[in-house]
């Protein structure tokens, strides 16, 4: 089921606020509440809410400011509905030049609002299906290499910035091409899909697990070490190998190679040396006769 859509009202008419909130409330919305525009960007800075409505015309920054430095940050995607008494047309285009995405004048009935609302909640949800599909991969359903890179980025800059190493595996299916040619690739996808889910039973909550490529896949460990990592390492070997892959009358048994490179450590002390690293742990596996685990030189 999908979550409710988070809104953040601003006003700093408590009688509005509560009118408005009830009557989102009443649509299933979880709300949040502001009385001046400095608390709003805070707000949606930390929230991310779904939706802004926002009263012009507010204590510390007004309305349009706060709009404009909300579309201006990371927050800039959110939909902002500016609702205020200011209803000329040059106050109507000023708003939508700050940023706004939609206008409503005071007073408003109801039902207008809500039909404002549910449009800008229609395309905001449209924009995060759309935002996950980019990030995941369609086969397995896990993240996918474009995920990745950022997200590897900021675990190399927490870790240098709080000492704090993680482990990074790359994992390979051994000989898959054989499994391909003596199965059929509808067989291969299905025990790339298997592999994947297999795999994310015996992961924490907190590891990130990516299809690198076809048959490749990467996995980080936050706060893991080397020998935690080796244990964990082992063991998915261990998940891998000790059960076929079955799908309809056709079942497999299948291996993967992986390599190991810990961050920061003395095989890699940048962003950039990390991946290259573990390649080379795990063709070192590959070259060990395959099925094993390696830890970067
Ligand atoms: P190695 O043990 O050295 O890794 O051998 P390998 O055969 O696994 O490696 P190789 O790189 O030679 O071949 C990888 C194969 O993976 C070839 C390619 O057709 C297959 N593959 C890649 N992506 C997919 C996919 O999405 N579905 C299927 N069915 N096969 C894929
Ligand atoms: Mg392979
Ligand atoms: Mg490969």
């Amino acid at each position: 089921m999908n979550k409710p859509p988070k809104v953040l009202i601003v006003d700093d008419e408590p009688a509005i606020l509560k009118a408005m909130q009830i009557n989102l409330l009443q649509r299933g919305c979880e709300v949040l509440l502001a009385t001046d525009g400095e608390e709003a960007v805070q707000m949606a800075l930390k929230e991310k809410p779904d939706l802004i409505l926002m009263d012009v015309v507010l204590p510390t920054i007004d309305g349009m400011e706060a709009c404009h430095r909300i579309k201006s940050q990371s927050t800039g995607f959110i939909p902002v509905i500016l609702v205020t008494v200011q209803n000329e047309l040059k106050n109507k285009i000023a708003g939508m030049n700050h940023g706004a995405d939609d206008y409503l004048t005071k007073p408003f009935v109801f039902e207008e609002l809500n039909t404002r609302v549910a449009a800008m909640l229609r395309i905001k949800r449209a924009y995060d299906d759309q935002q996950t599909a980019s990030i995941t991969d369609a086969l397995t359903g896990i993240y996918n290499r474009r995920y990745l890179q950022p997200r590897l980025k900021e675990e190399c800059d927490r870790s240098l910035r709080y000492g704090q190493p993680f482990a990074c595996l790359m994992l390979d299916l051994d000989h898959f091409k054989n499994i391909n040619d003596k199965y059929g690739h509808p067989f291969g996808d299905e025990v790339l899909k298997q592999f994947a889910a297999r795999l994310r039973e015996h992961i924490r909550r907190a590891d990130i697990f990516v299809r690198y490529g076809g048959e490749e896949f990467v996995l980080i460990l936050p706060e893991t070490d080397i020998n935690e990592a080796k244990r964990v390492a082992e063991n998915l070997r261990d998940v891998v190998q000790s059960k076929k892959f079955v799908a309809g009358a056709q079942s497999a048994a299948v291996t993967c190679s992986t390599g190991i490179c810990i961050f920061p450590s003395a095989a890699a002390t940048t962003f950039d040396s990390l991946l290259k690293r573990v390649d080379e742990a795990l063709y070192e596996a590959k070259k060990s006769g395959r099925n094993c685990v390696r830890i970067a030189a």
